[in-house]
């Protein structure tokens, strides 16, 4: 049935770039600002949908270039947009890249286009995007404290912007988390201020002989009792993994993309008597042959934003149910309405396995009317209005864009990054 008051007439593109520590990892440390594209697509009945993606130039410049064709289409025929985005895009993207985030453009397309078609179908149906994905099963979502080893400074403009007055997670927030002491403060203050019940921390960055410890010390700091996740992405050579996961064992909820590809998670697998998560193995529809075929991880961590949108994210839960997996879902640096669109998931799943990952406490800024979304408890309450639930706030928004005319960045680079403060450092497959 057509109404054209569901048709597209504008797309408004707007990127962004948010203030962002310098946080580690394996390829290099996170710039003073991390970028984001803000999506606004309106129908010619007046309604709004909303959606943000990772930020990059050569996404920016896609999406505008496809802008037109999807002009005219029907919002209550997401298929239908998305199938005009592939047609339009060349297919050139099997391929997720090697760094620890996901390069592909068509599915972050794919993931704007649906996210905002969904929030308008909510909005027009006065209903939640999680209704329109099977039902709301829950109104408090989990959320993972997200640890990081990093440099002093909150982003922004390094050093410029340390608060002395700051105090609890806001201290915490900016200051060095290189020892393992600095590490455990960190932990502390941020499951204080936002009270997680479960633990990441994203390593890489130095060698297992390190990191390993660390991650136990902070195990132990919570007495044992907080689940923990470490993830060193990949750099890690299976001789390597297989000498320092068993460290592990009996300790960790899972280990996170310890080895390259799914050949190695799956000889590691068998080797080590602990569940291996991934956001790097298993990163498509495409890889789910390879994965079932070797069983490569326990857990697979999808993010809507490289798996095309919410509803394939659904597919994927199902997927992951049907052939035994568990399910959680994968982060970078982001602002409300990702952590909005990923509360909807949360909320839609019918077995909720393990808290989610979300970058949300290190960011100081958002974009969206009323400032940041709280968590509490560890949890993210459903927002309770139409479709997404969350609404631009214009002010905001064009403050940040200008954030990122001024800052002169067009993809996110940490390997640049980190050159700037060592020369000799270089991106490499495996480190150790
Ligand atoms: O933000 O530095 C980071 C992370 O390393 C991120 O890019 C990863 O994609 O957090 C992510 C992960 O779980 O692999
Ligand atoms: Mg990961």
């Amino acid at each position: 049935m057509k109404n054209p008051s569901h048709f597209i007439k504008d797309i408004i593109v707007t990127p962004i770039a948010i203030t962002d520590p310098p946080l580690l990892n394996c390829v290099g440390v996170h710039a003073p600002y991390a970028l984001r594209i803000i999506l606004q697509v309106e129908t010619e009945g007046g309604v709004v949908g909303v959606s943000e993606i990772p930020g990059n130039k050569e996404t920016e410049e896609a999406i505008l270039k496809i802008k037109d064709s999807l002009i005219g289409l029907d919002v209550f025929q997401p298929n239908k947009i998305l199938q005009k985005v592939a047609e339009k895009l060349p297919k050139t993207e099997d391929n997720r890249g090697g760094t620890p985030w996901d390069q592909r453009i068509v599915v972050h397309i794919f993931s704007a286009m649906e996210v905002a078609c969904l929030d308008i179908l909510g909005k027009e149906l006065n209903c939640r995007v999680a209704d329109l994905l099977g039902g709301t099963m829950r109104e408090q979502i989990p959320f993972a404290a997200y640890l990081f080893y990093k440099f002093k400074g909150a982003g922004g403009v390094w050093g410029y912007d340390l608060d002395p007055q700051a105090e609890g997670w806001a201290a915490a927030r900016q200051a060095e988390a290189i020892s393992t002491e600095g590490i455990i403060a960190q932990a502390e203050a941020m499951c204080q201020e936002f009270g997680y019940k479960s633990i990441k921390l994203k390593g890489g960055f130095f060698p297992p002989d390190k990191e390993v410890p660390d991650t136990l010390a902070i195990y132990k700091a919570f007495d044992g009792q907080m689940p923990m996740r470490y993830d060193p992405n990949a750099i890690w050579s299976l001789e390597t993994g297989i000498k320092w996961a068993k460290e592990f064992k009996g300790k960790l909820e899972y280990l996170e993309d310890p080895v390259r590809g799914q050949e190695n998670m799956s000889k590691l697998r068998r080797e080590v008597d602990i569940p291996l998560a991934t956001n790097m193995c298993t990163t498509s529809f495409s890889d789910l042959p390879g994965s079932m075929k070797v069983h490569s991880e326990d857990i697979i961590l999808s993010d809507h934003h490289f798996w095309g949108g919410l509803r394939s994210t659904m597919e994927l839960y199902k997927i992951c149910k049907t052939f035994g997996r568990g399910f959680s879902m994968h982060s970078n640096s982001h602002l409300g309405i990702s952590l909005a669109a990923m509360a909807h998931i949360g909320a839609a799943l019918p077995i909720f396995d393990h808290e989610f990952d979300t970058h949300y406490p290190w960011q100081s800024e958002d974009v969206i009317v009323g400032g940041k979304i709280k968590i509490e408890e560890g949890c993210v309450t459903l927002p309770s209005g139409p479709g997404l639930g969350v609404e631009i706030d214009p002010d905001a928004l064009e403050k940040l864009h200008q954030n990122y005319l001024a800052c002169g960045l067009t993809k996110r680079d940490d390997e640049a990054e980190m050159q700037k403060l060592d020369p000799n450092w270089k991106v490499v497959n495996t480190r150790y």
